[in-house]
């Protein structure tokens, strides 16, 4: 059994989904009346679905009743559905297949640690379950990021020390996660956002597999 794990996000690490739900909740602001720029969407990054929403009705200092926030939050999600259903392997973000085949080849285990209740089928349209030993998603986690959490379990299912995993995220919230959790956290993104990070790239291009496997100890 290997010592090292590693574990990544997904919307923002592995794919670009972040665009999608952008303008699906910019269709819903747009209906509510409620002003969504892609500088908001920066904090719904990492988020929950349901905090997102929440954030979003107090920009428009909204009250809403229970079952109309349910039905609002089930509007985005369905818009959402529709973007993700045409995903193909062609929108994994660049060299993200570089470091995933060479930790595979080397029997790295790998877990993805994802606050989206929709990780599984957005992993299946881009081909990329097998490649996870362990897929923790928004559908098992009860207390979200910043909270460890997502990762404790990734890495309990892996079956390596939290001290031994490497996380790559590009949520700040996901970095205090990482942290909180006593991980290694990797950045994808910019510096001057993702602050609390031990390394920061701008993508997987500017990684070099020298890099990864000295993170692995190979
Ligand atoms: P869903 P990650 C997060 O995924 C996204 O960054 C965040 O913007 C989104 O609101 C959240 O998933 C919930 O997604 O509505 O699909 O359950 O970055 O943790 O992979
Ligand atoms: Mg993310």
């Amino acid at each position: 059994m290997h010592r090292k794990g590693f574990i990544f996000d997904l919307d923002g690490v592995i794919v670009d989904t972040a665009k999608y739900h952008y303008l699906a909740w910019k269709h819903l602001a747009d209906e509510l009346g409620i002003l969504f720029t892609k500088e908001q969407n920066e904090q719904f990054k990492g988020v929950s679905r349901k905090r997102c929403l929440e954030i979003l009705l107090g920009w428009g200092e909204l009250k809403v009743s229970q079952s109309q926030f349910n039905s609002w939050l089930a509007e985005k999600n369905e818009d959402y559905l529709q973007y993700i259903e045409t995903m193909t392997a062609s929108e994994i973000l660049p060299d993200v297949p570089k470091v995933l085949n060479f930790l595979k080849e080397h029997n790295v285990p790998m877990a993805l640690g994802s606050a989206s209740k929709n990780a599984r089928p957005i992993l299946k349209k881009v081909g990329l379950i097998p490649y996870f030993t362990s897929i923790v998603d928004g559908t098992q986690v009860t207390k979200a990021k910043p909270d460890p959490e997502v990762f404790m379990i990734a890495a309990g299912e892996l079956k390596v020390m939290p001290q031994h995993c490497i996380v790559f995220e590009d949520a700040q919230a996901g970095i205090e996660a990482a942290n909180r959790a006593g991980m290694t956290s990797i950045g994808i993104g910019k510096k001057e956002i993702l602050t609390e990070a031990q390394y920061v790239f701008k993508d997987f291009t500017e990684i070099e597999l020298n890099f990864i496997k000295e993170l692995a100890e190979l």
